[in-house]
């Protein structure tokens, strides 16, 4: 369980200028994770990435997010790193857990296939107010979060010279 202090203190954020960065956005539940993208463009924005250098897609639903990643690397060909942005909220079935396991497989895979990070921004919760909670609430907001773990990924790659690998237009 997450306490207070589990999420890692990113004080210094890396210098953004020199990179670009995909951001796909499931419409479900639009309100939240609206909230999740203009916290992550905030935050991209602060490190100094080009607004131009932000690529930017939405998607139906969580379930599309890894497809929309892919599509980005493929299409902007030079991301440094992609963040994903959704929101799973349980209901009477169990689609939440069929579609949260294939979001984080997916983002997983796609970033050890291609050496380019994807970044889970992907609100797991019981009922839209721990979502609300999470998207801006008592609990910060999700979407810097995301943000700032995609830089600090895509600095780790740009200091080790990483060739990214796969994907290659
Ligand atoms: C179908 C569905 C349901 C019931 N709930 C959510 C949800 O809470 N959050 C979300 O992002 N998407 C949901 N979806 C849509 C699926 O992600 C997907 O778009 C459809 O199953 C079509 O593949």
């Amino acid at each position: 369980m997450a306490s207070k202090d589990s999420a890692p203190a990113f004080t210094n954020l890396p210098d953004g200028s020199s990179l670009r960065i995909g951001i796909v956005v499931a419409e479900w539940n639009s309100t939240i994770t609206n909230s999740l993208l203009e916290a992550a463009r905030q935050t991209l924005l602060e490190a100094k990435v080009p607004e131009d250098q932000i690529d930017q897609l939405y998607v139906p639903g969580s379930f599309e997010l890894p497809w929309g990643a892919r599509h980005l690397i493929m299409k902007a060909g030079k991301l440094d790193a992609v963040i994903c942005l959704g929101c799973i909220i349980q209901g009477e079935t169990r689609h939440d857990e069929y579609i949260a396991q294939a979001v984080s497989n997916g983002t997983m895979q796609l970033g050890l296939a291609t050496g380019i990070p994807v970044i889970f921004g992907v609100l797991t919760t019981r009922d839209a107010d721990q979502a609300a909670q999470r998207a801006g609430g008592k609990h910060g907001n999700k979407g810097s979060e995301a943000a700032m773990t995609a830089l600090r990924m895509a600095a780790i790659c740009k200091a080790s010279g990483k060739k990214k690998i796969g994907f290659d237009k």
